[in-house]
């Protein structure tokens, strides 16, 4: 379609705008459409609802929180009908367990998928957002809410001669969704974080030789994944409110409980004994925040579990070089992991762990992946090197506020916005996890913003007010305080995604609020109780 085409175009006027089907946006669509009432769209890019899971579809995806609680809370029915099958579900049963949601809400009349947005305007004529898309239609919306995910714009590292190769390269966030038989292939995995783990511990027992091209050993714990007993979901559903009470005012909103005291406090055998439990028991959100509460902000306890994570590697990996290869020596301070197997994948005679940080990658050549030790020949290569975080789907949509500003100049210095829900300058837009907001298990906590944000949209709507808008002032207090408490752990210690160390050129950011999802929904609610503070509203 033509420019002057898509000029002739007439919006189509809407109550709300959702951008993104994953979690968030079914969840904003359910309470705009089914409790509100509005004339709200979602559009998505993708041709099927589901986010980030309907993209993330390599071998070994799934999520490693407890699928009980890795779901929406809010309708006691879709609760107990949906039986999730293994303690952490696959991609795909993710996938069709929002595919459900978005049947049994109705939800898809009002999804337009295939669909990317280009642009959203604050027109400040008539108070409305101005949003185009790549196929050319026009909305005017009245209010716009964004779950875009922030792991979703893949970061693809830029290797000289990838042309070159003839072999095949895949990236684990645009997985095709046809099958790959990689039986008897030399397969090449770049990086080792939640991803790269989840792909090697998949795939090293079906390939004729791995080379897992890693360049900082990460620590990982066992995830412990077993079937699940449909009587025990329906236990949870018997007292669905007050179980997801508590965990969502837990610290990380997972299924365990939080630790009270801290690993100095107690002996070394019962640091031990905790630890070895925690082992057993699996998680890795649970072994850093399960045990004992200050792992995460205390060198010394972080060291001690960095330190006993270090001695159970040791007992899986065998071969003296390897050990040494995959073995962490910095922080235990990124997002915990949980594995099916990793280290004993690593063990196996045909998995190669090739250490770039000693011998970088130098170039893709015809054959392979050419080091500074040498050329390895492969038949894919697969990069498992993360994601844009946090803001790479915003900068990607030329976000437009008032006065014309962008969002990615706004965000110049990082991400900036009162509950991580508005930026200031940018009336009646709210951002359903975004940043910086809290850092938990999703799902349960993307349900709990999109009920308050629609509480937001219906006191507007009720009281005749056209803008609602973070102040400049609770913006700016708000990343203060994420900015006071972030420096409190030792997570923004370490160069990684959650800061955009990873994305080299990208400001490091304070990105998250990190005083716990309970204190979060404190800010949150004592906002909307006092006629939202911290909001114009006119
Ligand atoms: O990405 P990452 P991810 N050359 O950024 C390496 C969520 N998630 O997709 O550590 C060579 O963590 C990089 O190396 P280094 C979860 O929140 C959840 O694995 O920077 N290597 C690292 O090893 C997670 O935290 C699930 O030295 C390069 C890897 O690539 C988040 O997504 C599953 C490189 C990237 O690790 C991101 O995880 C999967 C380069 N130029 C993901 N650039 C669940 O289970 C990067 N790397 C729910």
């Amino acid at each position: 379609m033509s420019t002057t085409e898509t000029a002739k175009k007439e919006p189509q006027k809407l109550d709300a705008i959702v951008f993104g089907a994953g979690f968030a946006g079914l969840a904003m669509l359910h309470k705009l459409q089914n409790s509100l009432g509005l004339n709200a769209r979602v559009i998505d890019k993708a041709d099927g609802v589901g986010g980030t899971w309907h993209w993330n579809r390599y071998p070994g995806a799934r999520s490693d929180t407890e699928s009980w609680v890795y779901c929406y809370s809010f309708d006691p029915t879709l609760y107990r009908e949906w039986k999730w099958t293994e303690r952490y579900p696959r991609e795909s049963e993710i996938r069709a367990y929002l595919e459900h949601v978005a049947d049994r809400f109705d939800l898809r009349k009002n999804i337009i998928f295939s669909t990317a947005v280009l642009s959203a305007h604050f027109n400040e004529k008539t108070s409305r957002w101005d949003i185009e898309t790549d196929k050319g239609d026009r909305f005017s919306a009245r209010f716009l809410i964004t779950g875009l995910g922030i792991l979703s714009a893949p970061n693809k590292p830029p290797f000289p001669g990838e042309e070159r190769f003839k072999g095949q390269v895949l990236h684990t966030a645009r997985w095709p969704h046809e099958p790959i038989d990689f039986a008897g292939k030399r397969v090449g995995v770049i990086g080792n974080g939640s991803t790269g783990v989840q792909v090697v511990s998949e795939l090293a027992a079906t390939v004729e030789h791995l080379t897992l091209f890693q360049r900082t050993p990460q620590y990982s714990v066992p995830a412990q994944n077993h079937p699940l007993d449909p009587q025990f979901l329906d236990g949870i559903a018997d007292s669905l409110e007050p179980y997801f009470d508590r965990v969502r005012k837990s610290a990380t909103v997972f299924a365990f409980e939080d630790a009270k005291v801290g690993a100095m406090e107690v002996s070394a055998e019962e640091r031990e004994r905790v630890f070895e439990k925690a082992w057993r028991d699996g998680g890795g959100f649970n072994f850093m925040f399960g045990t004992f509460n200050d792992i995460a902000v205390n060198r010394e306890s972080n060291a001690a579990a960095a330190d006993f994570i270090r001695r159970k590697i040791a007992q899986i990996v065998t071969d003296p070089a390897k050990l040494e290869a995959v073995t962490p020596t910095d922080l235990y301070a990124r997002r915990p992991l949980c594995d099916n197997g990793y280290y004993q994948a690593i063990n196996r005679s045909n998995v190669t762990v090739a250490n770039i940080r000693q011998n970088p990658i130098i170039e893709f050549t015809e054959k392979g992946v050419r080091t500074s030790a040498g050329e390895v020949e492969l038949d894919y290569v697969i990069f498992a090197t993360g994601f844009d975080a946090v803001t790479g789907n915003f900068t990607r949509i030329d976000f437009q506020g008032r006065n014309g500003v962008k969002m990615k100049d706004h965000w110049a210095q990082g991400p900036r916005a009162f509950l991580g829900l508005s930026a200031a300058g940018f009336p009646n837009m709210f951002s359903l996890y975004g940043p910086p907001g809290p850092f938990t298990n999703q799902p349960p906590a993307i349900e709990w913003q999109a009920e308050w944000v629609s509480q937001a949209i219906k006191y507007a709507i009720d009281n005749g007010i056209e803008t609602i808008e973070a102040t400049p002032e609770a913006e700016q207090a708000w990343l203060d305080e994420c900015k006071r408490i972030e420096e409190m752990t030792l997570f923004h210690k370490i160069d990684w995604w959650v800061s955009g160390a990873n994305i080299p050129g990208k400001v490091k950011a304070v990105s998250f609020y990190m005083g716990g999802f309970g204190e979060y929904m404190k800010h949150a609610e004592l906002c909307a109780s006092q006629e939202y503070k911290g909001y114009t509203l006119s």
